[in-house]
């Protein structure tokens, strides 16, 4: 058995610890496949009676990468329990927050975790800067840096960086595999682009320190936000910090239009194959999100909510958050136990009980018939789904959506592609480009919602009238949802006598990281990888380029602790 198995152990380019496992069958194509976190953290039993106004600020550490999304579901989820209404312009400020996060951590997933699996830095060393010149003015003709002498420095950069033998940040990748398909002219672009990118992205996220004044990390407030606004004083949010703000916004529409979808509609041309591999469970889900209108309402969302099973488009199902028969979270293949005769929970009676039963590290291989993850199974309606920037924009283009349809047919038209290509690995990638040209430009309209609402006299970020908890009831509980980056994302609390009682996470990459559930059905990232061809099993770049399609990211997913900080099992990662 052992011999035809590939361990990619940790998986990087992602946040967290990932190991991926795959068994090739004898025409040397992946036949299964193992996704494990292998790291237990934990948040869920540490909130427990606490004061649920703080739970947002707990709760956004789960991560470094979406450091917004989860303060926005904790905060939501309190709101929902407790009755509260925010202020529109609070509703405002949390869509700018959020769409501010899309647009920087999409344009960092391209560049600098993904693009590394199809671009060959070592070969951008044999490009002709002139011949690079061309190519740049012919992909991306409204990006000003294209000159053959600024490629000609962005070569001799990168020539000494190779030559001082010390890698860096491109150390340990398979540089000058055959499945490597970009020309060096484009390999140099790419590089270039790389390097623009990761300046640029500390700039846009500096919305996030205007309204949340810091990152990562910013601040949230149960009832609205924690900023204030007053456009004639110097010491709060005036009109310099909006005009801030417009400009950020400007010149990452710039990034998004000019720099990132060109180059990834290049980049995908020459992996052509690529459309037909990697589409896993083709079952998607989206709880939607993005309000335009007052108070909060799922039918004004910009990203509508519902799923698709069996990558039917012709039907967008109705998906309930609070309906205990919809989102279940299994244990069966996870390091968790579960109360006697449970196999399955909603996520209000979740329950969090570590319990290893894999091997002694250190290992050489898991056991799929065991447990082998730190991760739960979540479950719609009894299916394994896959979430994400797919599943949001398979959603809205099958809901009909024009804006969503815009993008998608003009894209699918470039790259000369049917519809079904978007079942795929390059599907999942395309689509997350997609989306955030959608982003950036919903970034301004939010700009200017607020800005409207600020010039009719509306100041108020806040709604305090619950905010004593004398004015709370005994018990109640809520569920906040929202749509990170990565997917679907909800927090469910009960509160009981002003204390959390219970609190339960379920995270975009636990659903697609998810290990096989009782019915043996794979989690999104396992299905995805079946019957991929690996050119060469030392060097399973193939893995890569699928798995980092979903912007894995296990520091969510894990997010769990043993309460006493208690080291339950050391692993070896080679
Ligand atoms: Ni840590 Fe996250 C996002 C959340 S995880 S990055 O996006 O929630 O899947
Ligand atoms: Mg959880």
């Amino acid at each position: 058995m052992a011999s035809n198995r590939i361990v990619v152990d940790p998986v990087t380019r992602i946040e967290g610890h990932l190991r991926i496992e795959a068994i090739l069958g004898e025409d040397g194509k992946i036949r299964d496949a193992l996704s494990s976190g292998t790291m237990w953290r934990g948040l869920e039993l540490i909130l427990q009676g606490r004061d649920p106004r703080d739970a947002w600020a707990f709760c956004e550490r789960i991560c470094g990468v979406c450091t917004t999304v989860h303060a926005l579901a904790s905060v939501r989820a309190v709101e929902d329990a407790l009755g509260i209404t925010v202020p529109p312009n609070a509703e405002i400020i949390r869509n700018i927050m959020e769409l501010t996060q899309y647009v920087q951590d999409h344009v960092i997933h391209f560049y600098h975790l993904h693009a590394l699996d199809w671009v060959d830095v070592v070969s951008a060393l044999k490009a002709d800067p002139k011949a690079t010149a061309e190519l740049a003015q012919k992909v991306s003709p409204k990006w000003p840096y294209a000159s053959p002498g600024y490629f000609a420095d962005v070569a001799d950069t990168l020539k000494r960086f190779v030559e001082s033998g010390q890698l860096g940040i491109f150390q340990n990748a398979y540089w000058g595999h055959p499945a490597y398909k970009l020309p060096p002219e484009a390999n140099l672009m790419a590089v270039a682009h790389y390097l623009e990118a990761l300046r640029w992205q500390k700039e846009i996220i500096k919305i996030h320190t205007v309204f949340g004044g810091k990152n990562p990390h910013p601040n949230y407030l149960v009832g609205g936000m924690a900023c204030t606004i007053d456009l004639e004083s110097d010491n709060a949010i005036n009109v310099e910090r909006l005009n801030m703000v417009k400009g950020l916004i400007q010149e990452a529409m710039a990034v998004v239009e000019h720099l990132y979808l060109p180059d990834l509609l290049a980049v995908a041309s020459f992996y052509p194959e690529w459309a037909g591999i990697g589409g896993g469970l083709g079952n998607y889900l989206a709880y939607g999100d993005l309000p335009t209108t007052h108070p909060n309402d799922p039918a004004s969302f910009r990203f509508p909510r519902g799923a698709i099973l069996g990558k039917n488009l012709a039907e967008v199902l109705p998906v309930d958050l609070e309906n205990p028969e919809e989102i279940k979270e299994e244990v069966t293949h996870s390091w968790y136990r579960y109360p006697e005769g449970k196999t399955a929970l909603h996520p209000y009676e979740g329950h969090t009980e570590p319990h290893y039963t894999g091997p002694k590290p250190p290992y050489e291989y898991l056991d799929e018939n065991r447990g082998y993850s730190w991760l739960k199974s979540p479950r719609w309606k009894g299916h394994a789904v896959e979430v994400g920037p797919l599943a949001r924009v398979l959603v809205g283009y099958a809901s009909g959506r024009p804006e969503f349809k815009e993008v998608v047919d003009e894209a699918l038209g470039k790259l000369g592609v049917p519809a079904t290509a978007l079942f795929s690995t390059l599907g999942r990638t395309a689509a997350r480009g997609l989306e955030t040209r959608l982003c950036v430009h919903w970034l301004m309209e939010e700009y200017e919602r607020l800005v409207a609402n600020l010039k009719a006299g509306d100041r108020g970020v806040a709604n305090t009238e619950r905010w004593d908890p004398s004015t709370w009831p005994a018990s109640c509980k809520g569920v906040g949802f929202t749509e990170a980056p990565r997917g679907a994302l909800a927090h469910w609390v009960h509160i009981e006598n002003g204390k959390i009682a219970r609190y339960q996470i379920v995270v975009p990459s636990t659903w697609n990281a998810s290990p096989r559930d009782s019915k043996g059905q794979h989690g999104a990232y396992e299905a995805a990888l079946l019957g991929t061809p690996v050119a060469d099993p030392k060097q399973p770049v193939e893995i890569l380029r699928t798995i980092h399609s979903f912007d894995p990211c296990l520091a969510c997913a894990s997010h769990l602790l043993d309460e006493a900080g208690t080291k339950l099992a050391e692993l070896v990662i080679r």
